[in-house]
Order: structure tokens, then sequence, then C-alpha cells
């Protein structure tokens, strides 16, 4: 039997360097021999995805509560394909997930985290979950935010807040206020730590 990939999220808030650094992630993998392949969510590609982008693009309205079960069926509607790549040796290098999902729905009015956490439970389980941290210091030295739906900073506070109550042991806190040569190092070592730790053990159920 071969070995399982790993699956690996990246959370944090906007400008914190996820995605630089998980395509980073895939360069060295796969430079090292390794299997590895990025993930992004939303996925926007998907019909689904479409949707989530027209709605962040402010170009269509949608219920709140709505907008939050779109965003967890383009997080099911991946599965599949997602537990196939790991069991066959493959990586997941995962940038956002049910977190976000969670943190982003439960900043708005009326809410509870227990209520947004509903529709992705049984999601594949990651097997570490890195939060890349700024001050807010460090956050406004990387300039403003965009134009899309949440990216405001009253916003990003109370994302933060939700996140640091969603996390569990699985997490791993890293301050991202470095360069990126060297967030890169930090992470590409913590990366291989886990491929080494998870490759033997099976993939769980995400809030079961
Ligand atoms: N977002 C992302 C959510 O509100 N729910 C989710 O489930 C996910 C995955 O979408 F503001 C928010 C977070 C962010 C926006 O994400 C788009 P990117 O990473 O900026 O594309
Ligand atoms: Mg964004």
């Amino acid at each position: 039997m071969i070995d399982r990939g790993s699956l690996i999220v990246f959370e944090g808030c906007d400008r914190s360097g996820k995605t630089t650094q998980c395509n980073k992630l895939i360069t060295q993998l796969e430079a090292d021999g390794h299997k590895a392949k990025y993930l992004k969510f939303p996925d926007r590609t998907t019909k689904i995805g479409q949707l989530i982008n027209s709605y962040l693009g402010q170009s269509c309205d949608l219920d709140d509560h709505a907008i939050h079960l779109l965003y967890s069926a383009n997080r099911w509607e991946a599965i599949h394909t997602m537990k196939s790549l790991i069991n066959q040796g493959t990586t997941l290098i995962v940038d956002r997930y049910a977190y976000s999902g969670v943190a982003y729905t439960a900043a708005k009015e009326g809410f509870t985290l227990d209520w947004c956490k509903q529709p992705d439970i049984g999601l594949p389980q990651p097997d570490k979950v890195f939060y890349l941290t700024l001050s807010s210091e460090a956050l406004s030295r990387r300039g403003g935010f965009g134009d899309e739906r949440y990216e405001k900073k009253d916003i990003q506070d109370k994302v933060a807040q939700n996140f640091q109550k969603l996390k569990d042991g699985d997490w791993e806190e890293i301050d991202a206020d470095k360069s990126v040569e060297d967030l890169h190092r930090e992470l590409y070592s913590r990366v291989k730590q886990v491929m080494e730790d998870s490759k033997k053990k099976a993939l769980g159920k995400l809030w079961t």
C-alpha cells in the first residue's frame, strides 16, 4: 500500500500571505519529489464557485444563510477529488477551508459558531491547520484591503476573534510577520513533519 498524502490547511486573515506561501510550498515539495497539489476555497471555477464569486464582487446579493451553505457545498463538491488524491499519495495544500466558512459567517449579526459548523461536519479532517497571524500594525504596513465584500477592518477583527475560538489541538499559530523566504523555510520544515506523522494515520472527519 502506498502512504497517503496529507491534508494541510492554511487559515488566516486577508493579506497574511497564505496564497504566496501555499504556492511556494507546492513548488518546493514537487522539486523534492513529493506529489502535492494546491487547492483553494472558495473554488471559483465551478458553477457554485461562480455564484460565490459574483456575491463577493457585490454583483449579486444573497441571503446570509444561503451564501453560507453555498460555501459549504463548494467544499462538498470537491471531496471526491480530494479523497482520491490523498489516497493516491498526493499531499493537498489547501488555502482556506471550513474554518473560514464559520469565522466569516459567524462575524455577521445573528449567527452562532455552532450553527455555522453544521453543514461542514464530516468533511475530511485536516492533519494540520497552520494559522497565519499578523498584528494589526503589521497588517496595516501591508497596505489597504481591496474592494471585495468582507475586506474591511471591523469584519476582519471579528473574523480573527472567531478563528481564535475555533482553534483546537491540530492548529499551529504561526507569526507571519517575517520575510517571505523566512516564513517559507519555517513552514516547509513544519509541513514535511506533518507529512511524516500523518502518512500511517487514517484521515479523520471534521467536527465529529
Ligand atoms: N470566505 C471563504 C467565506 O466567507 N466563507 C468560506 O467558506 C470561505 C472559504 O470569502 F473574504 C470568504 C473569505 C474571503 C472571501 O476568499 C474570498 P479569498 O481567499 O480572498 O479568495
Ligand atoms: Mg480575498
